[in-house]
This record gives structure tokens, C-alpha cells and sequence, in this order.
């Protein structure tokens, strides 16, 4: 598979209905809104639609989800971004499709589509349809680069991270000379509301220190004080991003469903998805989660953490 093979699958259907995972962020609202510019400005005669029941903070820069109906669905090609597996499509109805696509950037990125195109490597999927564009010559809009550097910028939380690599500010430099207003963009995808302001700095203050680790454990009393949902106290998992002497941190969230703790690990340097594989998760090599933790494996992933070295 590679992008001009994508392009003449893309051409083989009147009709496209774009997916992305469950609890979307950006990269995933970023690439899929961002192929629907695309396809809508190249492929005018074509039927482009975008499908999910989940929803996002600040929406106020993306648009609604088109969502169309099974009908639609059944005689149109399916693509399906940022997602790992089956059971985190949003939703599952793209298997509906006449055929389905994926483009991903996570490991182990399931087989659950009729063609796939997984580069594990590439910081985040926004940039994959970025060069998709790019090499097939596409016509980019500002709309489409703004939503694709939203993703970008999401996914590399702001271009800092380990795979982010010279391509990355080469389809940089494309998407910014369509001229996107970046500081908007930026305060779209980075400001908290007032409320969550204060929550985050809360949670700074219960920070707990082992070695090179760092660990907030969300209790279910805490979690229900502050009114946060399992998607919104994952996010604070980043007050602990810039600590010195930190390489490896971690967010214990309370589940009410399953009546035990979520985890959301992230590291500087070596890799953790093997510790969070070993517990039933997943994820990228720096940045991956697990779904389900009794108390008891909490204490064992903080410890394998501790020992996680290069
Ligand atoms: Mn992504």
C-alpha cells in the first residue's frame, strides 16, 4: 500500500464515509475533517461524509459529524483514521461499507479493513493524510490545513516529541503556506476553561514522586468531586509533562463501569507500551494506556515504570 494506491482506491468510490476512534482528540478529528476537505475540494462530484457518536472539548473550531445512514453507509467506501482497533471505531458500523480503509500510526494496528496503510512511525495520522495530499498533487485549502496541523500539533504536542522527524515540518512548511492562523489554532487545541484551570493545578498539588516516576491516582470520591469524566481526567495525565529529573509519568483515573482504575502512561525516553501490553493495553511506544487496574496492579505498573529503562 502506499499513497498512490490510496488515491485510486479514494477514486473507485462515488460515495466515502470517514471514521475515526471513540474519545476523539485532535488527530483524530484533525485527519478525518481534514481528508473530508480534501476529498470535497479535489473529488467535487464525490459524496464525502464523516461518521462518529463521540464527542470532543471545545468542538467550537470542528464541524459536526455528518453521521449519515446505514443506507449511505452500505454503497459507500469506508476510511477509517487513528485507530488501532476494531473495538475503538466510532463506530462499528464502517464494516457496512462496500469496502473499508485504514490509515493509522499505532502499533499493532489491528486488521479490521479490506486495505490498510499503518505507519507506526509517523507522529500522528493528520501528517499521514497530509502527505497523502501532497504526493497526489491535491489542491489544499486553508480549512483542510488548519484541521491536518490541528492534528499534528496534537498528536506532538507541539511538535516535541521523539517521531517527529524532519517530513513532519516539511508537510509543516505546506500546511502553513496555505495560511492557517496557527496562534488561534493553537489556543483552540491548548486553552482549559476556567473550571478545569483550577482542576489541573489541584492535581499538580497530588503528585507523587518514586525515582524517575511521577503518578497521580484519581480516586472515585476525587473524581466525582471535581466532575470530571474518565475522558476529561485522562487529559491532566500532562500536568506532569515538564518536571526535571521525570522520564516516566502516569494517570490512575477511577471507572465507575468496571469498579477499578484506567491508566494513561507516558515517558520521555524508553518505551512502556511493553508494560502496558502486559496488562491488557495499548498504545504508541511513549504515549499508551490500560483499560482496567485493581489497586494491587496499579502498584506493579508504578513499580515497572520505576524499572523501565532504555
Ligand atoms: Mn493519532
Amino acid at each position: 500500500m502506499n499513497y498512490f494506491k490510496i488515491r485510486e482506491i479514494i477514486e473507485d468510490y462515488d460515495s466515502i464515509v470517514i471514521y475515526r476512534h471513540i474519545r476523539p482528540d485532535y488527530d483524530a478529528y484533525g485527519s478525518q475533517l481534514g481528508l473530508k476537505q480534501l476529498l470535497l475540494d479535489n473529488y467535487p462530484e464525490k459524496r464525502v461524509y464523516t461518521y462518529g457518536l463521540e464527542k470532543i472539548d471545545n468542538p467550537e473550531f470542528l464541524e459536526d459529524m455528518d453521521n449519515p445512514s446505514l443506507d449511505i453507509i452500505r454503497s459507500s467506501l469506508t476510511i477509517v483514521l487513528d485507530t488501532s482497533t476494531f473495538s475503538r471505531t466510532d463506530d462499528k458500523s464502517y464494516a457496512e461499507g462496500l469496502k473499508s480503509l485504514k490509515i493509522d500510526h499505532h502499533l499493532d494496528s489491528e486488521e479490521c479493513t479490506d486495505y490498510r496503510y499503518v505507519v507506526e512511525s509517523a507522529s500522528s495520522t493528520s501528517e499521514l493524510i497530509a502527505q497523502l495530499a501532497i504526493v497526489n498533487d491535491w489542491y489544499i485549502s486553508s480549512k483542510s490545513a488548519s484541521y491536518l496541523y490541528a492534528g499534528m500539533n496534537f498528536d506532538t504536542r507541539g511538535f516535541t516529541i521523539a517521531s517527529v522527524n524532519a517530513t513532519t515540518f516539511k508537510i509543516l512548511a505546506v500546511l502553513v503556506e496555505k495560511g492557517i492562523d496557527l496562534v488561534q489554532i493553537n489556543r483552540y487545541i491548548n486553552d482549559l476553561a476556567k473550571e478545569k484551570f483550577a482542576i489541573k493545578h489541584y492535581l499538580a498539588t497530588k503528585a507523587i514522586f518514586k525515582e524517575d516516576v511521577g503518578y497521580i491516582l484519581l480516586t472515585r470520591e476525587e473524581k466525582l468531586r471535581l466532575g470530571l469524566s474518565t475522558h476529561e481526567a485522562k487529559d491532566f495525565v500532562y500536568v506532569m509533562e515538564n518536571i526535571k529529573g521525570i522520564n516516566k509519568y502516569a494517570f490512575f483515573s477511577y471507572e465507575e463501569d468496571s469498579d477499578s482504575f484506567s491508566a494513561s502512561l507516558r515517558s520521555h525516553r524508553p518505551s512502556i507500551v511493553e508494560i502496558a501490553r502486559q496488562y491488557g493495553g495499548g498504545g504508541h511506544r511513549l504515549a499508551c494506556g490500560i483499560p482496567e487496574l485493581n489497586l494491587k496492579q496499579v502498584e506493579e505498573v508504578i513499580d515497572l515504570l520505576v524499572k523501565a529503562r532504555d
